[in-house]
């Protein structure tokens, strides 16, 4: 038997983080065995990460759906039988066409998120299908819309310096995002930053591993930021450290704002946020008299019901201090603008399809929309790719009595029988990164990445498109949008003007792997304003709520269920045996005095409880601030299992449309 050559594909990772690392995926005898991170890409430079190093496990993983499934036991048994794609595509059709005929389209909940973020396979692979059957809209605001919001009120864009400019901050703050662990390829550009002098202040309520890694940590309540910002502008308006020049020219109302800083003494402030006054004082000393300081935000601390207004209020930070004029200086937020102004997604997405007057569900509200008695018409069909949300929406109980429900038509086309698929009707095998075609934005830096398929699909499994292509064909219609090839796609996504102003065309991924995206503001993008306002200003308006907190006598500790695991991706690999077993037990995080008022020692088995559930854990003690529990989320915990989200509240933020599941409050108590 002749034997062939290995040969390199190029790629991309797939994940819902800010790094989108190029890879390259080593493919003999038609089997992918090997996949590293492109040296070349500035940002990736050679590594990849915990998960991602072991992709080829999830991809050969045995725990893998290969094959269509059709429930054969009580919804959520986990009991399925082996079924062709055409027996479960025709079933599927009638159950969808029986149930639009009786309520309309609108009985019919599209739910996807950012399991792929590429552009033909993501959460937008399914939007011309459901916008042609009329179906629910989802909004799908849990992640960086809050934030994006509260930033956008501010300077007119949550674009603000690229990542790697940081290396030319001289002072940064990581304030609310655990670097280390959910960004891992800044922290490199952080330390050349260190290097040459610059100083790392984490602001986390939680002792994460970026936080012991820095310089200086900041520990204040959870969501009572916006008054330790509005803090720290007192002290710098006090003393004259603010940039009279840049505030004049380049914000407006802020004479109002000032006056209303009035009431955050260090004094005050120290009493809300918890953190000592004189350290609010060398803060805001140290921040501001460092030209080029720079804040990195992400988006743990925005899932709260004042993120907005907490996003917004720090945006102002380097408008007061000028931060903006000088090199490394300002805020890092979010690249996805960019992309998405450079990209034709329009004819993909055809929002033109959706009629007038249709209806949304919020996607952190699952739960309500699939047990509100008063939707009208009733969700009778669920069609899931991309996520996950029996482990990932808030109000996880709700979550799961809605998927219960004996009369919901439940589809989940998925690469592993996670919590939520463990619950359908029909479980639809998906093909991984490295068998299907895409092209990948990123929301973290300039980069847009090409991915090829490196190997055929694994068993039977298909890509999210030709998911869609298939159901369209098994519901009779024909029409040409709903049948595009992934290359014709890969084609309307590249033909774009502002692509090709770039230099940027389909060979040039090819040959390349990727592109940069040229951004014409400069390193220096409002060095001399012209931020993206109406009027090219930074609006100052003063915070009306500036604390979150809805604590209980019977509940009093704040709970936060951040991603603090190298080895998950959200929930993703919560199902892949190697990572099970390297994440290890559940384990919440207690500071030793919360601990030992309730008898709990480390290492002790506990419950971490509320009005809503109660979730097993170990007693990890240490790493959090009094007052505050931390219970990682994303593990998944099998059928009916409690996890992190059992607990959290599904109400929405202040803007933007994201959840406040970080306003959650629990007690731990011993296991008995
Ligand atoms: N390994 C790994 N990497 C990931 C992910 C993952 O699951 N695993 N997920 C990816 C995704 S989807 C995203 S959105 C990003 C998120 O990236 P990050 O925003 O960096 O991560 P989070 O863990 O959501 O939150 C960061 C920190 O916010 C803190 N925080 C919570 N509430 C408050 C508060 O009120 N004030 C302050 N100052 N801090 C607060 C938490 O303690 C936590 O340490 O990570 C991405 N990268
Ligand atoms: N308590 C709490 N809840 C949170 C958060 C938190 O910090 N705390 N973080 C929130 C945030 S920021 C986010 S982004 C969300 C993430 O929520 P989700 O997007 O639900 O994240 P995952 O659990 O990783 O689910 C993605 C799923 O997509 C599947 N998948 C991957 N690629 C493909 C594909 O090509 N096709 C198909 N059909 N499926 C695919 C994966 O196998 C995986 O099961 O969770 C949110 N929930
Ligand atoms: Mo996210």
């Amino acid at each position: 038997m002749a034997t062939s050559l290995p040969i390199r594909v190029r790629g991309a990772c797939p994940h819902d983080c800010p790094d989108t690392c190029a890879w390259q995926v080593t493919v003999e005898e038609g089997r992918a065995t090997w996949v590293i991170g492109d040296a070349e890409h500035p940002i990736t430079r050679g590594t990849l990460c915990a998960k991602v190093n072991h992709f080829l496990d999830r991809v050969y993983s045995d725990e893998r759906v290969l094959h269509p499934l059709r429930r054969s036991g009580p919804k959520g048994s986990g009991r399925f039988e082996r079924v062709s794609w055409d027996a479960a595509l025709t079933e599927i059709a009638a159950g969808l066409a029986d149930r639009i005929e009786r309520h309309g389209g609108e009985t019919v909940l599209p739910f996807s998120y950012m399991g792929t973020q590429g552009l033909i396979q993501g959460s937008d692979a399914g939007s011309r299908f459901f916008g042609r059957i009329g179906a629910t809209r989802l909004i799908r605001a849990v992640c960086g819309s809050t934030g994006s919001a509260g930033v956008q009120q501010a300077i007119g864009t949550n674009t603000g310096l690229v990542p790697e400019e940081i290396r030319h901050s001289r002072f940064i703050v990581l304030w609310g995002t655990n670097t280390i662990v959910t960004n891992v390829h800044l922290w490199p550009l952080i330390r050349e930053a260190q290097a040459q002098g610059a100083h790392v202040v984490v602001i986390d309520p939680a002792s994460t591993r970026t936080a012991r890694s820095a310089d200086w940590h900041v520990q204040p309540i959870p969501g009572t930021d916006t008054a330790l910002a509005m803090g720290l502008m007192h002290v710098i308006v006090r003393d004259g450290l603010q940039d009279d020049d840049y505030l004049e020219r380049h914000a407006t109302g802020f004479a109002d704002f000032a006056a209303r800083l009035g009431e955050y003494t260090p004094e005050r402030t120290s009493e809300i946020c918890g953190v000592p006054a004189e350290e609010i004082e060398r803060l805001a000393h140290a921040y501001a008299s460092t030209p080029s300081s720079c804040i990195r935000l992400l988006v743990g601390m925005e899932h709260r019901g004042v993120g907005a207004e907490t996003f917004r209020t720090i945006a102002y930070l380097p408008v007061v201090t000028g931060a903006w004029r000088h090199r490394g200086g300002g805020l890092l937020f979010m690249t996805v603008g960019m992309h998405w102004s450079a990209l034709n997604g329009g004819p993909l997405e055809r929002t033109d399809l959706v009629r007038p007057g249709t209806r949304s569900v919020n996607m952190v509200q699952l739960g309500r929309a699939l047990t509100d008695p008063e939707m009208a018409p009733p969700v009778t069909a669920l069609i899931v790719h991309g996520s996950n949300p029996v482990v990932t929406m808030p109000n996880q109980s709700l979550t799961i009595e809605g998927v219960r429900r004996d009369d919901l038509l439940s589809v989940v086309h998925e690469q592993f029988l996670t919590d939520t698929a463990l619950h359908a009707d029909y479980v639809l095998p998906a093909t991984t990164q490295v068998e299907h075609l895409d092209v990948m934005w990123s929301w973290g830096h300039d980069y847009l990445t090409l991915n090829r398929p490196a190997v055929a699909p694994v068993g039977e499994a298909v890509s999210t498109s030709e998911f869609f292509r298939r159901l369209s064909s098994a519901m009779g219609l024909t029409d040409d949008y709903l049948h595009l090839s992934d290359e014709a796609m890969l084609d309307i996504a590249l033909d774009s003007d502002e692509l090709r102003g770039m230099g940027i065309t389909r060979e040039r991924l090819e040959g390349e792997g990727w592109a940069r995206l040229s951004d014409d503001r400069g390193p220096t993008p409002f060095a001399d304003g012209g931020f993206p306002t109406d009027d090219g200003r930074c609006a100052f308006v003063a915070p009306t709520r500036p604390v979150a907190s809805s604590r209980t006598a019977e509940y009093p500790l704040h709970l936060i269920s951040a991603k603090d695991s190298v080895h998950h991706l959200n929930s993703s690999y919560a199902h892949v045996p190697w990572h099970v077993k390297a994440a290890g037990e559940l384990r919440v995080a207690i500071h030793p005095v919360d601990a030992a008022t309730r008898g709990i020692s480390d290492g002790d088995r506990v419950e971490v409880v509320n009005q809503r559930a109660s979730v097993a854990a170990i007693a990890h003690l240490g790493d959090v601030r009094p007052g505050v529990v931390a219970l990682p989320s994303g593990w998944a915990r099998g059928s009916g299992g409690a996890s992190a989200n059992a607990l959290t509240p599904d109400g929405l933020s202040d803007a933007g449309g994201g959840g406040d599941f970080h306003d959650a409050f629990v007690n731990v108590k011993p296991s008995i």
